[in-house]
């Protein structure tokens, strides 16, 4: 239910916008992150407490609590029905068109009646949004770049969306008692950067139970099979979850086979078969004799294969990188491979700190002590304050003097809080010509800073490269924040030499970002991947804008990991002293 009504306040900021009414859109959007992040369903949270329950959700306050309250009652919020009744547009689907905000939204639907996704590309293509005074004709040609690109990149689910719901169905389905275990298989098993659906494993037997409470779950909205072993349905905000019952002694055989990716498992099949056995989701068999099957380890270990990872299950190098090392373990001999497998891939407890985290200085939702104590309690023991600067005028970004009294308050607040540190820093805007918006002398006071592109992406690929290079060269520049620009679904990367960036962070010690925000997720895998074979110093970041930011940190580990990412290579798993050695300064 979290979901639903996430999406719900979600509209509700959008269409409070619409309305012009101040500050009111961004609680609804914090609420709707906090509840796409909660572990608890909010109906077992008001079960258990109330209102007041509800209230204690973080960024929750009573407005929304009630709305939430009326909800699980109900199933509606007569509010957001209300709001939706006077401009009945597909929100979602036309917030995916690059560009399109509330107010053009609704200024679309007043002069076009535009509803949906199709309406606007009929009407950009007959010409008819250059005529509205304040779109013109460069809207209208972004509005039909920005279409394509959405059907382009498909329909396919975020992984930070899908993931906490995916989980929840687990835990839901692990606590019926016929149930032995529960995986989520599929591609968010192997984090991938979007969904196309969920597929989940269980052990039972006797899986009546189990079919009865999965489809009969409150999120789905269409049954489109129920059978003994294997249901599909569809939730109500359009995503299919598809529910498989197993026996114990397949089970690894039918995780391995249903978590993909379906390159990764052709190539399996191919050694199966070249031993004369047969390899499928029953199990690994030598005629009717079964060799493999009870666990993915004892699987890859008959193939002469050691363990891989899901995250790097693509087929992209891994499986000679495991024979080899396997050959070596058990038989001896020199490693011998160009590709090795990492010795100790990046673990998703592994980092200490966290390097991009904003706060109510700007446009954050809490306090620094309020982000200071959320980070502690997601398990770090460092964060790095990093605020927007001025030329974000939006956010209400940060001139030398407002940086000057922050770092006074920062030092303030480490005095009063103990088992984290909280680092001074900014996220500087890199200039068209790739100068920063404050000034250097103000920048060699902080702790760590990192610089990133946030306006003016149209330029030639050469223009932008030199640009972010320039940036890198600033000795005060430690990070590079998402250093792609791109929004998943939403936002093309901005055209940029990866190579030749991964080159600088190299030669100037800067170091990479793998900013874990789920609408970015960037770098992605392949550049993480590059970066590691470079050698270039990364880092995971929240880029956290509210107390329940920090979860989002999984998702990064979980590129990182599918770059093949040691935890060596990842600068914040090591203890603050040794990351701070890492910066430029060197300072400690
Ligand atoms: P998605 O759902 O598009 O994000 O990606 P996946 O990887 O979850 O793909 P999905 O849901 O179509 O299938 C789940 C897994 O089942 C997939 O990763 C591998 C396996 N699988 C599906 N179809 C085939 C197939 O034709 N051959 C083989 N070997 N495996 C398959
Ligand atoms: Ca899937
Ligand atoms: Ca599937
Ligand atoms: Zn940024």
């Amino acid at each position: 239910m979290n979901q639903e009504l996430a999406r719900i306040f979600e509209e509700m900021a959008v269409l409070l916008d619409m309305e012009g009414v101040a500050f009111k859109p961004r609680a609804f959007e914090r609420a709707a992150e906090a509840l796409a992040n909660a572990d608890e369903d909010v109906r077992e949270t008001y079960r258990r407490g109330g209102l007041k329950a509800l209230e204690e959700i973080p960024d929750v306050g009573r407005g929304i609590a009630e709305r939430i309250e009326e909800f699980v009652k109900t199933r509606h919020v007569k509010d957001y029905e209300r709001m939706k009744q006077r401009v009945p547009v597909d929100i979602a689907g036309l917030r995916s068109v690059a560009g399109l905000g509330p107010k053009k939204i609704l200024l679309l639907w007043k002069k076009l009646k535009i509803r949906t996704v199709a309406d606007l590309e009929k009407a950009a293509k007959a010409g008819k949004i250059r005529g509205i005074p304040t779109l013109g004709l460069k809207t209208e040609q972004n509005i039909l770049k920005g279409i394509t690109f959405v059907e382009e990149t498909g329909k396919r689910f975020l992984l930070g969306e899908v993931w906490p719901m995916a989980a929840s169905i687990q835990a839901r389905l692990e606590r019926i008692s016929e149930v032995e275990r529960v995986m989520v298989a599929g591609s968010i098993r192997r984090m991938k950067e979007t969904i196309g659906d969920v597929d989940i494993l269980a052990i039972s037997k006797k899986p009546g139970p189990i079919m009865d409470a999965f489809c009969r779950m409150p999120e789905v909205g269409r049954v489109y099979a129920k059978g003994d072993t294997k249901s599909m349905v569809r939730l109500r905000q359009g995503l299919d979850v598809d529910l498989r019952v197993v026996p114990a002694a397949s089970f690894g055989a039918a995780l391995n086979y249903f978590t993909g990716s379906k390159e990764h498992n052709v190539a399996l099949r191919e050694i199966a078969v070249k031993k004369g056995w047969k390899l499928n989701e029953y199990g690994l068999f030598a005629g009717k004799r079964r060799v493999a099957g009870k666990t993915e380890e004892e699987l890859y270990g008959a193939l002469g294969l050691r363990y891989i990872e899901p995250e790097m299950r693509e087929n992209r190098g891994e499986i000679e990188a495991a024979r080899h090392e396997f050959a070596v373990r058990n038989h001896g001999g020199q490693a011998r491979g160009k590709i090795s497998l990492p010795k100790n891939l990046v673990g998703y407890g592994d980092l200490r700190g966290d390097l991009q985290v904003q706060t109510d200085w700007t446009d954050g939702a809490h306090s620094i002590l309020q982000m200071a104590e959320a980070a502690k309690k997601a398990g770090l023991e460092y964060i790095c304050i990093t605020d927007h600067t001025r030329s974000l005028a939006m956010t209400g970004g940060s001139d030398e003097r407002k940086l000057e009294r922050q770092m006074v308050e920062i030092d303030r607040i480490n005095k009063k809080i103990s088992g984290i540190t909280v680092l001074r820093g900014a996220e500087v805007n890199i200039m068209a010509d790739g100068t920063l918006d404050i000034a250097d002398r103000t920048l060699a006071k902080l702790d760590c800073v990192g610089a990133a592109v946030h306006a003016q992406f149209r330029m030639t690929k050469a223009e932008m490269t030199k640009r972010i290079v320039r940036a890198m060269e600033n000795p005060h520049v430690d990070i590079l924040f998402h250093p792609t620009g791109r929004l998943i679904n939403r936002r093309a990367a901005y055209d940029v030499d990866m190579d030749a960036i991964i080159a600088a962070a190299k030669r100037t010690g800067t170091i990479l970002e793998i900013d874990a925000h789920p609408d970015r997720l960037d770098l992605k895998d392949d550049y993480v991947r590059k970066a590691v074979d470079a050698g270039a110093p990364l880092v995971i970041d929240s880029d956290a804008h509210a107390m329940s930011g920090f979860a989002a940190l999984r998702y990064g580990i979980g590129q990182a990991r599918r770059g093949w990412a040691e935890r060596s290579d990842i600068i914040n798993t090591r203890p603050l002293r040794d990351f701070l050695k890492c910066l430029k300064g060197g300072r400690s």
